[in-house]
């Protein structure tokens, strides 16, 4: 009886929190280090920045928070040129070092305020500030562009 209650509890705890705080949602893979499992909280420890944008994949400007290329690779001492970027459905592209500036892409975490679910392109995206320059609307940044990414190798 005992037992039923808490596997129920448990069972009843595990549907309601789809995503647990501590759930890896980002696995960075170094040539050189043990690899770093980040969770939405790590995440959302490091230096946050917001900006709004449309994108070819939403309605109108939306909103997005997260923690900005410049401020991961510096948070990750990640060193070297480029960095692949690769998704859930195993999406890989590599994203240049060079794209991690100021007023640059971000790793977004909340879009319009709220967590994204992958069927949002969540939990995490890489997303760059498509309107505030024209640069960043061309094939070149929307392949960056990776949605439902979950791992970053670092070469
Ligand atoms: N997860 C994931 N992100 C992705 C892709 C993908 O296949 N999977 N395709 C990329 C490429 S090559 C481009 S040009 C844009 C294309 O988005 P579209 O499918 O809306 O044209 O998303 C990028 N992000
Ligand atoms: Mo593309």
């Amino acid at each position: 009886m005992l037992r039923r209650t808490f596997i129920a509890t448990l069972l009843a705890v595990s549907f309601a929190s789809p995503s647990l705080a501590d759930d890896v949602l980002l696995e960075v893979s170094f040539s050189d280090r043990d690899p770093v499992r980040l969770s939405r909280a790590d995440l959302e420890a490091m230096p946050a920045t917001e900006f709004s944008t449309s994108t070819l994949w939403t309605e109108g400007v939306v909103v997005f928070q997260g923690v900005s290329l410049f401020d991961f690779v510096k948070e990750m001492h990640i060193e070297g040129d480029t960095i692949e970027a690769i998704a859930i459905n195993d999406y890989l592209i590599e994203v240049p070092i060079e794209d991690a500036v100021k007023g640059g892409p971000m790793i977004a975490y909340r879009m319009n305020g709220e967590e994204m679910s992958p069927r949002d392109k969540g939990p995490l995206w890489i997303v760059y500030p498509y309107d505030s320059n024209v640069e960043y609307q061309s094939e070149t940044y929307y392949s960056r562009s990776v949605w439902q990414m979950n791992r970053i190798v670092v070469p």
